[in-house]
């Protein structure tokens, strides 16, 4: 057996799952292929039937381009109107947080762990072409009350890239800033994302891939001034026993993956009189 053989057998990870995690130590994120296509497509077509169900049209022959060029029929007053319609009906369908999950279990279980929480609702955003109106500026979710044991899972369902997608710091220059943060106290949130502009990374995922993140890492988004709407859904998830924040266990978050020694334990109860 080689060294490295030998290296591998000692650790308690497999080769690939070491793989895995030293990437999304090293860039806080990682993008890969959706391990079950047929549930992203089912997504994005319940996405697509909502969305021509709202216009009163026809389901269009093309999903891709319908969303890509959805600019070209709503307009940016109705648009939130529009997203919530898509994302109501998106989340009503009982199939929908499995599907979602099937698109990245083995990556999620990886980084996470296979006894899983999952937030009980997924959030859409729709980027149209130079519209300001739905921008999330640099933020890290940890500073509105979610917990760092969260990992995003991140969807597009266009292709993204530059503008269209979006930003996160890598974790070096993260924790740079945040150890010099007194220094942006009196400055605007315009001032702290251009130094941290050159560290940025602007995330290429074309449809078909996903992403995780931690949104402990500074990330956001600026106005799309590519040709073309982004679509993309994120939904957290964290170990099920890892520590919450303000977003509680049962309002937010709920068990999908509860593992029946678990089950065993939080039922269990000593004898009466054990310890008399
Ligand atoms: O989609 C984006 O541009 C930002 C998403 C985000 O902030 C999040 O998922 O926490
Ligand atoms: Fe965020």
């Amino acid at each position: 057996m080689s060294q490295s053989e030998g290296a591998y057998y000692e650790s308690f990870f497999t080769k690939d799952e070491i793989e895995l995690c030293e990437r999304f130590s090293r860039d806080g994120y990682v993008i890969a292929p959706a391990t079950d296509r047929a549930s992203l497509d089912r997504l994005r077509d319940a996405m697509v039937e909502a969305a021509c169900e709202f216009l009163k049209i026809s389901a269009p022959s093309n999903a891709q381009e319908f969303l890509d060029t959805v600019h070209e029929r709503v307009t940016p007053a109705q648009l939130n109107e529009f997203r919530l319609h898509v994302i109501q009906r998106l989340n009503s369908h009982p199939w929908t947080r499995a599907a979602y999950f099937g698109t990245a279990r083995r990556s999620l279980e990886i980084i996470i762990g296979n006894e899983l929480a999952m937030q009980k609702r997924i959030n859409l955003s729709i980027q149209m072409p130079n519209d300001d109106s739905s921008l999330l500026p640099l933020h890290s979710d940890c500073w509105s009350g979610d917990s760092p044991f969260e990992a995003v899972l991140w969807i597009p369902f266009v292709d993204c890239f530059k503008t269209k997608s979006m930003f996160l710091l890598n974790p070096t220059a993260d924790a740079d800033f945040v150890a010099n943060f007194g220094e942006y106290a009196k400055k605007s949130a315009e001032d702290l994302f251009k130094a941290v502009e050159p560290h940025l990374q602007w995330l290429e995922i074309p449809y078909g891939n996903v992403l995780i993140f931690t949104h402990t890492l500074m990330h956001g988004n600026r106005i799309n001034v590519e040709k073309h709407t982004r679509w993309s859904t994120n939904c957290r998830f964290k170990g099920l026993f890892a520590p919450y924040w303000d977003k509680r266990l049962g309002e937010f978050f709920e068990p999908i993956t509860l593992r029946p020694i678990s089950r065993y334990g939080m039922n269990y109860r000593l004898p009466g009189g054990f310890n008399e």
